[in-house]
């Protein structure tokens, strides 16, 4: 009998997996039956953009994250696909640091060309997963909010790539209750135009706060001030723009800090990260680890040690995104498929964890970081037959990135970097970043 598989969410990782299975029939082999599940009503993940906060049509919570006129982090040639070029997509080479929606067609593109939408049921939340040691098989709760109907179902593995950016970690601090302005994680994060004109405070100090600060900032915030917990994000900042130390409380409009100083502040945006959150999952297969490279309890970085038919995608933290989702999904598609051979012995796959989980805390170097991630998807593509690409060239990408972030933090994505897939240089975008106010696909296409 055919294996059955559901793979739980059509973001980036999971639509890695349907292309990678779908890649295999392609070649002539035989697959199993692939069901991913959705609780959106279409595909992308969090770049998938929503309006919405709180709660969806269906009254479950929002997944999206991300926010208007958002543009890549990083750039683009440290995430191409290796099966599916910028150029193949667009018909042209495109800039380095293409906004959300452009992104988003690129990742759409390669799964309309797969042809893959078909294995997607969509608005359908998995509620529950649970293990039969009996029948050595899983058997998948799923809601379909269309039909309003409960449903069971059996699977012999299940692939979780529900992601691990969309469950917000809010802390409280005194004064919170009383504060007279507007409070809001960056998971509920929309329309910087909100905060024109005010004067905002973010907490933390990692990508969100750099980024929504810097949205803010281009968008016409009166002033910005950002605080960290444990380091500052250290960038010549615009002279509006002020990093404090440690966080204390808010009286009324005015933010204390430990150093002493205060602020007077109108909104409180709290970039203080997320959690990973499997509601759906029983303690026997849920993973519960930290934001990090060397994840807990991942053979591999995606086979679950304590129950190896159960995988995991893009649970690490993230230098490298799409081309690591896509090696994870390769090697997971083989090792179901029984091309890669899984050791049975559990102490050899914790064995496995816990050097990877040494080699990543053998330096705090970014670069050092950068090149750990690059490795591990070296190692998994070495095992498969996902194309092999210059991983050290984009290695260099993010390298010279970091090095343009710290030379001009509200310019860097004007620089451009040369694809390792096709070889080309992407062209210098038509607008400096901190002038192009219209973050459409029709316009940024405009080179
Ligand atoms: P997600 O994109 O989160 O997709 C998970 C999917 O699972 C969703 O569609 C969700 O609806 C579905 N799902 C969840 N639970 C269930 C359930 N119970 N039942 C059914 N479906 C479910 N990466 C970059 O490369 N460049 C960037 O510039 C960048 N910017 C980012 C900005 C923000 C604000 C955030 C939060 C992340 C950013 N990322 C960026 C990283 C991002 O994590 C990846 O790009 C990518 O979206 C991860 O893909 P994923 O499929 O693992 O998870
Ligand atoms: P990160 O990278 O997990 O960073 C979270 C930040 O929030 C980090 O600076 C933390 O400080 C800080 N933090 C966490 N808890 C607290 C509390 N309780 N008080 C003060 N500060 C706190 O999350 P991001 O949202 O920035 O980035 C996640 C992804 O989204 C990323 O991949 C991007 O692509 C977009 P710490 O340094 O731990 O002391």
């Amino acid at each position: 009998m055919t294996k059955r598989v559901a793979v739980i969410g059509a973001g980036p990782s999971g639509l890695a997996q349907l292309r990678a299975f779908q890649s295999a029939a392609q070649k002539g082999a035989e697959i199993p039956e692939i069901v991913c599940f959705e609780k959106q009503s279409n595909w992308g993940g969090l770049w998938n953009y929503t309006w919405r906060t709180g709660v969806d049509e269906n009254g479950e919570p929002v997944h999206g994250s991300m926010y208007r006129y958002l543009w890549s982090n990083g750039p683009k040639e440290g995430l191409e696909f290796a099966d599916y070029s910028f150029e193949e997509h667009f018909g042209k080479q495109i800039a380095s640091y293409p906004p959300r929606a452009v992104l988003f067609d690129y990742i759409e593109g390669r799964v309309l060309k797969a042809n893959v939408r078909d294995w997607i049921r969509f608005s359908t939340v998995v509620r529950w997963v649970e293990y039969d040691a009996d029948k050595g098989d899983f058997e998948v709760t799923v809601h379909d909010m269309k039909s309003d109907t409960v449903t069971r179902e059996r699977f012999d593995n299940v692939i979780v790539a529900s992601g691990h950016f969309s469950s917000p970690n809010v802390p409280e601090y005194p004064g919170f209750d009383r504060f007279n302005g507007r409070i809001v994680h960056a998971h509920d994060f929309r329309d910087a135009r909100e905060f024109e004109g005010k004067d905002v405070l973010l907490m933390g100090s990692s990508y969100s706060a750099e980024d929504i600060g810097s949205q803010c900032w281009k968008y016409g915030a009166n002033s910005i001030t950002t605080c960290y917990r444990s380091a500052p994000m250290g960038f010549d900042w615009p002279d509006n723009w002020e990093e404090k130390g440690g966080f204390e409380r808010v009286e009324g409009k005015t933010a204390y800090f430990k150093d002493g100083t205060t602020k007077d502040i109108d909104a409180i945006i709290l970039c203080t990260g997320y959690r990973h959150y499997f509601p759906f999952l029983p303690d026997d297969l849920r993973l519960k680890t930290a934001n990090r490279l060397a994840t807990a309890d991942l053979y591999k970085g995606v086979a679950y040690v304590h129950n190896p038919k159960l995988f995991y995608l893009g649970m690490q933290d993230q230098w490298f995104t799409f081309n690591m989702f896509d090696a994870q999904a390769w090697w997971v598609r083989d090792a179901i498929m029984g091309r890669i051979e899984i050791p049975a012995d559990k102490q050899v796959l914790m064995a496995d964890v816990a050097e990877r989980e040494a080699r990543e805390e053998a330096s705090d170097d970014t670069k050092y970081a950068i090149k750990y991630q690059a490795d591990y998807i070296k190692e998994l593509v070495a095992e498969t037959d996902y194309p092999s690409f210059n991983v050290d060239g984009a290695c260099e990408a993010f390298f010279e990135w970091k090095k343009h972030k710290s030379e001009n933090i509200m310019g860097f994505r004007n620089n451009s970097y040369t694809s390792v897939i096709t070889g080309t240089e992407a062209p210098v975008h038509h607008t400096p970043w901190k002038d192009a106010l219209d973050d459409s696909l029709e316009v940024y296409l405009q080179n």
